[in-house]
């Protein structure tokens, strides 16, 4: 987990977004993983999903609201890890700052792993808006790099 392209992508003289500190260690049972989404008004409107995994949030952007019930797949690009510390950031980055715009919580909780893969997560939200078992894919695109994920929720016990 490197925090590395979330420092290159930011200068922080000008954004208010959290710092690059290292990774944080943490005991396992010290408490439970952090689940946030962040409504992101920027160029393009967009919902970041991030999970906590490692010391870092993973980050997957969503280019339309997320799905409170089965039955609808949104599109979610992965992009870089961000510190812990982004969880609770709200706030407008100001232009011509990468992601200009304003940043609000849309929705916060924990979540429970269920299922981790290089290619697929199952895992339990609890959060305000989405509550129960949700899954990330990966889609097979042509090039390694491509970042195109779905994200939907599923049914209760069908987590294999
Ligand atoms: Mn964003």
């Amino acid at each position: 987990m490197s925090l590395k392209e979330y420092k290159k992508k930011r200068n922080f003289d000008r954004t208010p977004e959290p710092g690059p500190s290292a990774p944080k260690k943490r005991e396992k049972t010290e408490r439970d993983l952090i689940y946030v989404i962040q409504r992101h008004r920027a160029s393009h409107l967009h919902w970041d999903l991030r999970l906590e995994e490692s010391g870092v949030l993973k980050s997957w952007a969503i280019p339309k609201e997320p799905p409170t019930e089965e039955g609808l797949r949104r599109l979610a690009v992965h992009v870089e890890d961000h510190t812990l510390e982004y969880a609770d950031f709200e706030g407008t980055i100001p232009e011509p700052e990468y992601g200009a715009g304003t940043v609000e919580i849309w929705d916060r909780g924990t979540y429970e792993p269920l299922e981790t893969s290089a290619s697929k997560r199952v895992f339990e939200i609890r959060g305000r808006k989405l509550k129960g078992p949700y899954c990330l894919i990966k889609l097979k695109g042509r090039d390694p790099k491509d970042k195109n994920w779905l994200f939907f929720k599923i049914k209760k016990g069908k987590t294999g």
